[in-house]
């Protein structure tokens, strides 16, 4: 089953140097100015796997073939999107095709890197992304609502469409149906808001180890538990760095005990991937 991740966040914030942080090129484009990227790059990279390698040894097997994720570094969004603003609602089924959402948001200081916003605020950038998937889902639910198209629509999704329409409708949380579907019929729905989705706070090289002000604020609204912080930039550095001083090997091994983040995502991501195979 190939799985696929795809890099959403307001523009400018560091989508795309994730993007070849983790899929270790330097594919996308990434340059200081907003709506850099418009149309998907996608990358398919190995999962590392301890497990894996003690096999092989055991086994003395001859080729050894890790996992694979694919990442989609999708454009930026904005407010408005969903109704045409910035690059418009192509994110939508760029969204759509996904099996689980990265959000990326950007948790640093810099008054060279432009930001579509007038300040750092995380919580209200992921609330801008959020409504927008939202409204989006919205249309899309209201259209096949409508009397021509619902007798189309078979019982089950209808249901889901309906809690659906009411928790977007009067403010309720929409993961509630994950409680009463299982992942199969929910994908079907093609609905953007209950993709699984991992925060990344994107940071400076001082915030790796221990956050910032931006990163305490954002957790303490949306919690830890699918929250990770990187500094995509000094990860994406570490990787130019190993591929033009590979004889500098120990340099670049200590560089990346340090910055050992991106491994860290790509096991989570993993590990969601193992969940939803047991579940699909
Ligand atoms: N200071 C600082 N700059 C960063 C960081 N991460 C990315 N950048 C810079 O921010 C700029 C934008 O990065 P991109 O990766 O192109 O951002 P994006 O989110 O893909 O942007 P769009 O494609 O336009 O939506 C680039 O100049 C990066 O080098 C960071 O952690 N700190
Ligand atoms: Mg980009």
């Amino acid at each position: 089953m190939s799985f696929k991740c795809g890099i959403v966040g307001l523009p400018n914030v560091g989508k795309s140097t994730l993007f070849n942080a983790l899929t270790n090129s330097s594919k996308a484009q990434a340059a200081n100015f907003p709506f850099c990227t418009i149309d998907p790059n996608v990358g398919v990279v190995p999962v590392p796997d301890e497990r894996l390698s003690k096999l092989s040894k055991i086994s003395n097997s001859k080729k050894v073939i890790n996992t694979t994720i694919s990442f989609v570094d999708i454009a930026g969004l904005v407010k408005g999107a969903s109704k045409g603003e910035g690059l418009g609602n192509k994110f939508l089924s760029h969204i759509r095709e996904v099996d689980a959402v990265i959000h990326m948001i950007r948790c640093f200081d810099s008054d060279d890197i432009q930001n579509v916003n007038p300040d750092v605020n995380p919580v209200r950038d992921l609330e801008i992304i959020e409504t927008e998937m939202m409204l989006a889902d919205l249309e899309s639910i209201q259209k096949r609502l409508e009397k021509n198209n619902k007798k189309n629509v078979d019982e089950e999704q209808l249901k889901i469409l309906e809690i659906a329409l009411d928790c977007i409708n009067n403010d309720k949380d929409i993961s509630v149906l994950k409680t009463q579907f299982d992942t199969k019929q929910l994908n079907q729905s093609g609905l953007l808001s209950i993709k699984p989705k991992i925060y990344v706070c994107n940071v400076d090289e001082q915030s790796v180890q221990n956050g910032n002000k931006y990163t305490n604020d954002f957790i303490e609204k949306f919690g830890k538990e699918n929250t990770l912080i990187v500094s995509a930039d000094i990860e994406n550095q570490i990787n130019e760095l190993a591929a033009e001083e590979k004889e500098n090997y120990k340099i670049v091994q200590l560089l990346r005990q340090q910055a050992k983040y991106i491994l860290i995502l790509k096991k989570a991501l993993y590990e969601l991937k193992l969940f939803l195979m047991k579940i699909l």
